[in-house]
């Protein structure tokens, strides 16, 4: 089924080199299990799985020359072998395809919905939004909702999965060489960044986030503040004429809630609370690329994340009209 217009079109990237441990690639299938398709209704289309791309050669990205500089021994030590970013050769093949992906779907003036697979993978969609949102002449505003900062860079990660490096890099922070191939997206601005529901950072992430000066709305925050402040970043955007671009780590969920995913931390949010943030999204009318990422359907073998992964985006993609359909 397809419509045009601002319908969503769904694609799946079954990949998950940028994460810790495997089983993030089935999550594609599990949400369609789910009856993802199903909630969208008539409005969605979907296009399948992107087919696995062939890893680009290493040496078109980070140059080794740089790396054992940049590390202090002590983060060397814990190294695996393979590097500081593990896997990126292959991350940055499936990154460049879902770049591509996702602008052809702005590009028929569409949205899309990019199903994870690893935190690692929207380096392509927002890449693609940033392109197309500085083609319109419109701000583009992130919303990255993640237990985690996704704030590290091969210097600072303790661990050298790339899910954790993601969002340093769509800021333009050095360490993952040229990820993007030409031309690279416009880096996303700190200033019109927010990271939802964070409630473990590593030391050298939280010191660049700080630096730049995202807004980091943490567990302790909306514990104080409740989702004020995520109203007020969407009130800026709307005042901005921005366009919005969700990224939604699973994980941001309470265990208990969502065991379904591979870096659970305890204290996160309830389903009301998330419910809740993405009917203030919604309402917004300002959004136009959604991911979902980091189900890992293997570790909770109930089904019962997958199922409420869908019903928190289901409301969210029965769409209201765009502010600005330009
Ligand atoms: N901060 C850790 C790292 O960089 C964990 C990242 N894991 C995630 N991120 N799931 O969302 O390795
Ligand atoms: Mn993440
Ligand atoms: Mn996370
Ligand atoms: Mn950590």
């Amino acid at each position: 089924m397809t419509m045009g217009g601002q319908g969503w079109v769904v694609f799946g990237a079954a990949a998950d080199w940028g994460a810790g441990r495997r089983g993030a690639a089935e999550g594609p299938a599990a949400l369609r299990a789910a009856g993802l398709l199903e909630a969208l209704g008539t409005a969605a289309e979907d296009r399948g799985d992107l087919p696995a791309p062939t890893p680009l050669p290493p040496a078109a990205l980070v140059p080794a020359a740089l790396v054992p500089a940049a590390l202090a021994p002590s983060a060397l030590a814990r190294l695996r072998p393979e590097g500081p970013a593990h896997h990126l050769p292959r991350i940055a093949a499936w990154v460049r395809a879902i770049r591509a992906e996702a602008a052809a779907i702005l590009a028929s003036g569409r949205r899309p919905l990019l199903l994870g697979g690893d935190h690692s993978l929207p380096m392509g969609s927002v890449a693609a939004s940033a392109t197309a949102a500085a083609a319109a002449g419109r701000p583009l505003y992130l919303l990255w909702m993640d237990a985690h900062g996704d704030f590290n860079t091969p210097a600072t990660s303790p661990s050298g999965n790339v899910h954790g490096m993601a969002l340093a890099a769509l800021c333009g922070e050095p360490g993952l060489g040229d990820l993007w191939g030409a031309p690279a997206p416009p880096p996303v601005a700190p200033s019109r960044l927010a990271l939802l529901g964070v409630r473990d950072l590593d030391p050298g992430e939280a010191r660049l986030l700080r630096a730049r000066g995202a807004a980091v709305l943490g567990m302790d925050r909306l514990r104080a503040e409740g989702l004020a402040p995520l109203r007020r970043f969407l009130e800026e955007a709307v005042a901005a004429g921005g366009w919005l671009h969700v990224s939604l780590d699973v994980d941001v969920l309470d265990p208990t809630l969502m065991p379904g995913t591979g870096t659970p931390v305890p204290g996160g949010l309830s389903l009301e609370a998330l419910a809740a943030a993405l009917a203030l999204v919604r309402g917004s009318g300002l959004l136009r690329a959604l991911d979902l990422v980091e189900l890992n359907p293997g570790l909770d073998p109930s089904g019962a994340s997958a199922r409420r992964a869908v019903a928190l985006v289901a409301p969210l993609l029965a769409t209201p009209a765009l502010r600005d359909a330009a």
